[in-house]
C-alpha cells in the first residue's frame, strides 16, 4: 500500500495556484506547519508565476529536491504543459512547460489542476470517503472541477477532462474566455459576479463583496448569487446523468461560503432524485488542493523508487 494513502504520511511543501490568489504551505505529517500567500497575477509569464511560487517557498523553507506538489488553475497536459481554457483568468499561459520549469527551479515537482489535486485529496482524506463516484466542485474565480471514479482520477492526454465550468447552461449567454459561448463559469463564477455587478453599476465590487451585498439584503445582489447557485446545482445533476454521481463536494470561497451550500440543494431538491447526489462542503476546507498536489507529488515519488 502506497504511504501517501494516510494523511500523516504528507510530509514537503505545496503551492495552490488560483485565479485570485497563489496559496503555498510546508506540511508535516500532514499537518500545514507553515503558510504563505499573495495576490495571483493573472498576467504573468511562466517564469514570473514560478518565481513568485519561489518567494513563498523560500519562506516557508523549501530546500532543493524536497517533495513539492503544485496545484494550478487551468490545463495540464501529460508532457507537463500548462494552459489556460479561460485565457480571461490567465492571459500569458498558453502551452508552456509548467513541469520542465519547476523541476529546473525546485530539483523535483508534481504538478496537476487545481479542482482535480483537490478532488483527489477529498476522496482520500476528505468528503469524498466511501463514494465511489465521486465529483470535486469549486466555485471559486471560475468553476472548476475533479472527478474520482472508483479509486481513479479522471485524467485526459490534454489535461481537459474534469472542466465542468465549461458545459453551457440555459442561464448563459455571454462570450467566455474559453471561447464558448454561455459556459457555467460565465454566470456562476467569480469573475463573472464581479463582471455583472460592474454591469449592475458596482465596478468597485468583487464576488466577495457581491456576497456581502446579498446578506444586506441587497436585491441585485441576491439575484446574482441566486443564479449562481441555481446554475452550478443544475450542472451536478447534468454532469449525474453522465456519471451516476453519488456524492458531490464543494469547494472554493464562493462554494464555501455560509449560504451556498444551502441554496445549491434548494435548487437540485427541484431535481428527479435520480439526479440529486449528496452535496456537501470540502472536508479539507481551503487546503484540499494543497493536500491532493502534495500527496500526488509523494505517490510519484514512490512509484519511481
Ligand atoms: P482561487 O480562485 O484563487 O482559488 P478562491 O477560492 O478564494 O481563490 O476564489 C476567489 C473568488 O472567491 C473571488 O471571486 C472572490 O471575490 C470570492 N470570494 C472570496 N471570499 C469570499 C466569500 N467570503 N464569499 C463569497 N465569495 C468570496
Ligand atoms: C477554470 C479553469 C480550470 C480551473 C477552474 C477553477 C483556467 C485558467 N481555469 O475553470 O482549470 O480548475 O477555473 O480555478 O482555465 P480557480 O482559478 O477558480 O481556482
Amino acid at each position: 500500500m502506497s504511504t501517501a494513502s494516510s494523511l500523516d504520511a504528507l510530509t514537503g511543501f505545496a503551492v495552490d495556484l488560483g485565479g485570485t490568489k497563489l496559496a503555498a504551505a510546508r506540511f508535516e505529517r500532514g499537518k500545514a506547519v507553515g503558510r504563505e500567500r499573495c495576490v495571483t497575477d493573472g498576467a504573468a509569464s511562466l517564469e514570473v508565476q514560478v518565481d513568485a511560487m519561489a518567494q513563498l517557498l523560500r519562506r516557508l523553507g523549501h530546500r532543493h529536491g524536497a517533495p513539492l506538489g503544485v496545484a494550478v488553475t487551468g490545463r495540464l497536459d501529460r508532457d507537463g504543459r500548462w494552459g489556460a481554457v479561460n485565457v480571461g483568468t490567465l492571459s500569458s499561459i498558453s502551452d508552456v512547460p509548467l513541469v520542465d520549469a519547476l523541476m529546473a527551479r525546485f530539483g523535483a515537482a508534481c504538478a496537476l489542476n487545481d479542482a482535480a489535486a483537490a478532488a483527489w485529496a477529498e476522496s482520500r482524506f476528505g468528503a469524498g470517503i466511501g463514494a465511489e463516484n465521486f465529483l470535486y466542485l469549486t466555485v471559486s474565480t471560475g468553476v472548476g472541477g475533479g472527478v474520482v471514479l472508483g479509486d481513479r482520477l479522471v485524467s485526459s492526454p490534454n489535461g481537459l477532462a474534469g472542466h465542468v465550468g465549461f458545459v453551457s447552461t440555459p442561464e448563459g449567454g455571454d462570450l467566455c474566455g474559453s471561447g464558448r459561448t454561455g459556459t457555467v463559469e460565465s454566470v456562476a463564477g467569480g469573475r463573472a459576479l464581479a463582471a455583472a455587478a460592474a454591469e449592475a453599476g458596482y465596478p468597485e465590487l468583487d464576488a466577495r463583496g457581491v456576497f456581502a451585498a446579498s446578506a444586506q439584503g441587497e436585491s441585485w445582489a441576491e439575484v446574482l448569487v441566486a443564479r449562481s447557485a441555481r446554475t452550478t446545482a443544475r450542472l451536478v445533476a447534468d454532469i449525474t446523468a453522465v456519471l451516476g454521481l453519488e456524492r458531490v463536494a464543494l469547494g472554493g470561497s464562493i462554494g464555501l461560503a455560509p449560504c451556498y451550500l444551502d441554496r445549491m440543494e434548494a435548487s437540485l431538491a427541484k431535481e428527479p432524485v435520480l439526479f440529486r447526489p449528496e452535496l456537501c462542503r470540502a472536508l479539507l476546507g481551503q487546503d484540499s488542493a494543497l493536500v491532493g498536489a502534495l500527496a500526488q507529488a509523494i505517490e510519484k515519488q514512490e512509484t519511481q523508487a
